[in-house]
């Protein structure tokens, strides 16, 4: 399994994707700092929204085979920057979450935020339905 760290705004789906790549009992747990998790970095969305603490998701990716840019599909609010998949030293994936509640053109939305930051490539998922999910880990199982 690859390494990773979930990178997304508050509330985007990082902590309920953790538990369910982590056969985890799927619960609602506000994440407080860092958290890891067997083979993955859980991290809280105030990390993204206040750039004072980017800097911290930077140094800690080094940690990691693999970043996972984590977007809402079911909420207009984005938060990565186009291009900023480029900063970072390892390869960067997309994850658009909440497929099961959001509408198509919300996922396409998504989806394009996600390409325009450079993740690549895209997954599509809803860790509720479990839709989406197993293309995901065979990914992060290669
Ligand atoms: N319907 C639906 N709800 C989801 C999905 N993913 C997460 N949720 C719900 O969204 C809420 C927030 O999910 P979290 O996984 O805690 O979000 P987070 O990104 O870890 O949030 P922070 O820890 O605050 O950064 C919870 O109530 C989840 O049950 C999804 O794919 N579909
Ligand atoms: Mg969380």
């Amino acid at each position: 399994m690859k390494k990773i760290i979930l990178i997304g705004n508050v509330s985007c789906g990082k902590t309920t994707l953790t538990q369910y790549i982590n056969h985890q009992k799927i619960e609602y747990i506000k994440t407080q700092a860092l958290e890891f998790v067997n083979d993955t970095i859980d991290t809280p969305g105030e990390y993204l929204e206040n750039r004072a603490y980017f800097g911290s998701l930077m140094v800690t990716s080094c940690e990691a085979d693999q970043v996972l840019f984590v977007q809402d599909a079911s909420r207009d609010l984005f938060y990565f920057s186009p291009g900023q998949a480029g900063a970072f030293s390892v390869p960067v994936a997309g994850v658009v979450t909440k497929i099961d509640i959001a509408s198509e053109q919300e996922i396409r939305d998504a989806a394009e935020r996600l390409e325009l930051a450079g993740a690549d490539p895209i997954f599509y998922v809803s860790p509720i339905t479990g839709e989406g999910m197993d293309g995901l880990i065979s990914f992060l199982q290669k």
